[in-house]
């Protein structure tokens, strides 16, 4: 089967990219371009005519990458068209009618580039992941893994896992022969390396995790502070109603951001007072919820809020930033308990010290998380499968006896299995569905 799709982004554009893989596309050349094949890897004007008749579509830069050597390892071109619906619906009219051309599933270029070995399954998720980047840091955690700097490390671990099962499953081949001192010292130090190696990098506070899907932040303090006002001031647009009604926001309202390069999830939430509104209630419990599970807090007062004390107090103390909203309003006299915590004076009205604020989100953000080890971890599917390699490892530990042997190699080979899972070096069609639907058509 040969596929197509278009590469490039939807909608009007100078160029569009349309690419064809499989073992057709010399003919898909011939037929669209009615000439013969171009240089390899040289970009050639050329002419493309629409099915069996003289009419010309476009002119076009063509690209012709014969296999081995193109993305997905099979034969391949790219048509650099005009970039207007009607000539790339022509042009993919035009494929569609020879034989065998189907247009290609999200994600499919790099499935095929997968399967035939050119890249392995942490490289296809290094390229999504670059693909989705909206934020520096992003891009710049998904370039390190489309590098294969986490996979040199799962892959390094997963030898030295297999160099110890070779010496069990030789023990259990050879059940006469007893094995030598050293090499049960070096099998049992080989795995607590090992598995140390596995709890080091599990102990990220999911950053990298939390780099693909934004930081959490939450924006809470008592009613009619400015929250909603500085949420929409941050994302630029009027995510929340902002009125001077207090208890106008009830629900959590979140927006996805990109904070000077951190990607960042905020949430504006209900304002905390004591209120008899049984919806009002249960909006504010939600706030302190959403402040718990968050990894930022911006705490917004104004100089005259007072009773605040008590909401701070039922809040982790290490991850707040404690703002006094308002300061174009001269007239109110700061409490004495606010102006302790050291606050950032802000007007959202006046757009007076924001970027202070930001700064702060940004220093916090960086000494809280970016600052810890390197990041290998990005995907709850890595976290899972290295949490199931350590639990057989243990397992494997546990088991001491020669006589157990057989049992102890069967929990090494599933401690194996979950490491190669992560990078996809094992059986892994129940895997590939679930992370090449997350591509775009054409990928
Ligand atoms: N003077 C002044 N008023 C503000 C400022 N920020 C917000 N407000 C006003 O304060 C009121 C409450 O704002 P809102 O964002 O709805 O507060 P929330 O209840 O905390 O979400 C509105 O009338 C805003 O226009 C500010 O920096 N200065
Ligand atoms: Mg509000």
């Amino acid at each position: 089967m040969n596929i197509y799709a278009l590469s490039s982004g939807p909608g009007i554009s100078g160029v569009a990219v349309i690419r064809v893989s499989g073992k057709n596309t010399k003919d898909i050349i011939i037929e669209l371009s009615r000439s013969n094949l171009p240089t390899p890897r040289v970009a050639t004007l050329k002419k493309l005519y629409k099915y069996n008749t003289d009419e010309l579509i476009d002119e076009c830069i063509l690209l012709w990458f014969p296999g081995p050597n193109s993305y997905t390892g099979e034969d391949m071109a790219e048509f650099h068209v005009h970039g207007s619906r009607a000539v790339i619906d022509a042009i993919q009219t035009s494929i569609s009618k020879l034989e065998d051309c189907r247009l290609a599933e999200p994600g499919e270029f790099t499935k095929i580039a997968f399967q035939n070995g050119k890249i392995d399954l942490m490289k296809a998720e290094g390229i999504s992941d670059l693909i989705s980047a909206e934020t520096e840091i992003q891009r710049k955690q998904a370039l390190k893994i489309m590098e294969g700097k986490s996979s040199k490390i799962y892959d390094n671990l997963r030898n030295i896992l297999i160099k110890v099962l070779s010496k069990i499953e030789a023990k259990i081949d050879f059940p006469d022969e007893d094995l030598p001192i050293e090499i049960l010292d070096g099998i049992k130090a080989d795995t607590a390396k090992a598995l140390a190696d596995l709890e080091r990098l599990l102990d990220d506070q999911r950053v990298g995790e939390r780099i693909r899907e934004g930081f959490k932040i939450s924006i809470i303090g008592p009613t009619n502070v400015g929250k909603s006002s500085l949420l929409n001031h941050l994302a630029n647009r009027e995510v929340a109603i902002v009125s001077e009604i207090a208890g106008t926001t009830r629900d959590v309202i979140e927006t996805h951001l990109n904070l000077d390069g951190y990607p960042v999830i905020l949430s504006d939430t209900a304002g905390i007072r004591d209120s008899k509104d049984e919806i009002e209630k249960k909006g504010i419990k939600l706030s302190l919820k959403n402040a718990n599970d968050a990894d930022l807090n911006i705490i917004v007062l104004e100089r005259k809020s007072v009773d605040f004390q008590r909401f701070l107090s039922a809040l982790s103390q290490d991850k707040n930033i404690i703002v006094v909203n308002k300061l174009d309003n001269i007239d109110d006299k700061i409490n004495e308990e606010i102006r302790k915590l050291n606050p950032i004076s802000i007007s959202v009205k006046e757009n007076i010290n924001i970027n202070l604020l930001i700064n702060e989100i940004k220093k916090k953000l960086r000494n809280k998380f970016i600052s810890s080890n390197d990041i290998i971890i990005t995907r709850s599917r890595h976290r899972d499968n290295i949490e199931k390699c350590i639990y057989h490892l243990k397992t494997f530990q546990e088991k001491n006896s020669e006589e157990e042997f057989d049992k102890a190699a069967e929990d090494l080979r599933l401690a194996v299995r979950h490491l190669g899972l992560i990078v996809g070096k094992v059986d892994v069609e129940e895997i590939l569905g679930s992370i090449f639907n997350d591509f775009c058509i054409g990928k």
